[in-house]
């Protein structure tokens, strides 16, 4: 039987026939982050091999400066679409400040703000890593984008999305209207849809905390922890412990499987370590478009009013059910 072909750029048109809501015009958009998705995976899948071909010093065979993984993974997204006319400004995870459109592009709609490859420290490793974006629409009044544009509460995305580069390279996003998986074919070098309308289990049996930080953390996080371990039949209990420390990974991971993620807040990071706006808000919005539920332990990730582009907070994400009970022993309602 010849399989149903199904490209970001036909899925896209099909939603927008099913839904009359939803535009299409990030059709392109998404298509372009998908070209630098390509980029990256194809130097993230050579990153082994640096060391045999002998160029791991300052210069690579061409004679040029030898790029740090992620800030090639930056300046790849950057230009995969800096020329496109649908942005009007871009913020990175790796740039102290909001990234301009080149003057010589016109500006357009959305802002883009993305974390080039996270969990790049385990790049040596061979452990999977990603790519976290997120658009907003422009809500500037002039013809360029401004911090404002970036600044808004999760709630206000139109679209968000990861790539891992894994066993395979997948992209994965959604536009307001549920959550689709596309596996990237190498052969063909395309992205073909193989998870149509992911839904994360509405509780899970798995926990990924590192639980190396447990004397730092604060009684109702330790006390949630336990209860995940003690033995309940009707639960479920013990849960499985399952932490790979590349966030992009251990979420893709929950959201398919069913479980729950936390990097709270302890004595040494007060307010979390992962970041608001590249990693909390996008993921927040896809897990909940998946039927999940991302907490910063008091209240909807997505409601945070930020401050600032590199805030962080804590993040409890994951199935509805299990997050909504984290929720009440960080609350030391329980
Ligand atoms: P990074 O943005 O510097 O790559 O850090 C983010 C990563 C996440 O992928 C992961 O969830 C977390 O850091 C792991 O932190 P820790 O080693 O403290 O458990
Ligand atoms: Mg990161």
């Amino acid at each position: 039987m010849v399989p149903k072909l199904v490209t970001i750029e036909r899925h896209i048109s099909e939603t927008q026939r099913k839904f009359p809501q939803a535009t299409g015009e990030f059709s392109a958009l998404l298509n372009d982050i998908a070209l630098a998705a390509k980029i990256i995976s194809r130097e993230v899948n050579k990153a082994g091999l640096v060391d045999v071909l002998g160029f791991t010093g300052e210069t690579n065979v061409h004679g040029e400066q030898v790029q740090k993984l992620d800030e090639y993974a930056d300046a790849i997204v950057f230009k995969a679409l800096d020329h496109t006319g649908r942005l009007c400004v871009m913020a990175s995870e790796e740039r102290e400040d909001i990234i301009p459109i080149p003057e010589k592009f016109p500006s357009g709609k959305y802002a883009l703000l993305y974390d080039p490859l996270d969990g790049s420290s385990n790049i040596d490793a061979n452990v999977s890593i990603g790519t976290i974006f997120s658009i907003y629409r422009k809500i500037s009044g002039g013809e360029r984008g401004l911090l404002e544009d970036c600044l808004q509460k999760g709630v206000e995305q139109v679209a968000a999305g990861y790539v891992i580069y894994g066993s395979s390279t997948m992209l994965v996003f959604t536009t307001g209207n549920g959550v689709s998986g596309f596996t990237y074919d190498p052969s063909v070098g395309e992205f073909l849809l193989s998870h149509e309308n992911i839904k994360i289990p509405k509780r899970g049996k798995i926990y990924s905390v590192n639980e190396g930080y447990y004397d730092r953390w604060d009684e109702g996080m330790k006390k949630y922890i336990t209860h995940l371990k003690q033995s309940d039949k009707e639960t479920n209990r013990p849960y499985s412990a399952r932490y790979i420390g590349s966030l992009v990974a251990d979420f893709h991971r929950n959201l398919l499987y069913g479980g729950i993620f936390l990097y709270p807040a302890d004595e040494k990071n007060p307010k979390g370590k992962l970041r608001l706006m590249y990693e909390a808000n996008p993921l927040g919005f896809i897990v909940e478009q998946a039927g999940g539920y991302a907490s910063d332990g008091q209240r909807r990730v997505l409601e945070i009013e930020p401050e600032d582009i590199h805030q962080r907070t804590p993040l409890i994400i994951g199935s509805h059910d299990d997050v909504k009970e984290a929720e009440e022993f960080l609350q030391n309602k329980r």
